[in-house]
């Protein structure tokens, strides 16, 4: 019986009403490994996890940075994540954000920007957090720090990627409704009815077929003495 549950619940996840939202925490991933195409339906570029999603803000243990510029993606080289569809809202989690700021950028399919949010924090940011939100037809997003002023001695992570389809008509959302759609899905990358070991989607996610690379928290994050 206790299968049948479980099954039930990814049932809904995977056929959630369009206009329910589906919170990413990250925390059933490994740090140091790229998040890439882990989740069903959406794909994200550039992000890799780390282990501070014990900071505040965040939720423990796994938060997410850029994979090549660590703690201090710039404007010019966003994180990203690409919707397969569209969808009508987008929330994000920035963690330690300081002086240098952090901004959430939606676009539509044709490429433009449609809606934007920022926030920029005091000095070095340390347990400052904020949920930034962006509304509209969104096919992808994109966050950074705002800026860069204050270089490798400041640094951000983000968290608990959420996002809402956009609602369907109306008449077309009662079929196996019967969760509230106020109640978030969580997806997590080793949810047992998935029947997929985490190592072998970490491995699907650094590249099919390719012996599991030497991806540490380390060689993924850039030694930092504080965020
Ligand atoms: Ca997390
Ligand atoms: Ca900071």
């Amino acid at each position: 019986m206790k299968k049948i549950a479980i099954a039930s619940v990814m049932i809904w996840a995977l056929s959630a009403a369009p206009s329910q939202a589906v919170t990413i925490d990250f925390d059933g991933l490994a740090a140091g490994v790229a998040v890439g195409a882990t989740f069903p339906g959406v794909t994200f570029v550039e992000p890799v996890t780390n282990a501070f999603g014990t900071l505040p803000g965040g939720t423990t243990p796994i938060a997410i940075n850029h994979s090549t510029s660590g703690f201090n993606a710039v404007a010019g080289d966003p994180l990203e994540a690409v919707f397969a569809g569209t969808v009508g809202s987008v929330s994000l989690t920035g963690i330690d954000i300081s002086g240098d700021g952090f901004q959430l950028l939606a676009f539509n399919a044709g490429g433009v920007m449609m809606d934007s949010a920022s926030f920029t924090g005091i000095g070095a940011g340390v347990g400052t957090f904020i949920t930034l939100t962006v509304t509209g037809a969104i096919k992808h997003v994109e966050w950074s720090q705002i800026t860069d002023g204050l270089g490798t001695s400041d640094g951000s992570i983000y968290d608990n990627f959420t996002y809402t389809a956009v609602p369907a008509p109306a008449g077309l959302t009662g079929a196996g409704a019967k969760k509230p759609a106020s109640q978030p899905v969580f997806l997590h990358a080793t949810n047992p009815s998935a029947n997929v070991p985490q190592r072998t989607m970490s491995r699907i996610s650094a590249g099919v077929g390719a012996p599991a690379p030497n991806m540490t928290t380390a060689s993924s994050n850039p030694a930092r003495s504080k965020l």
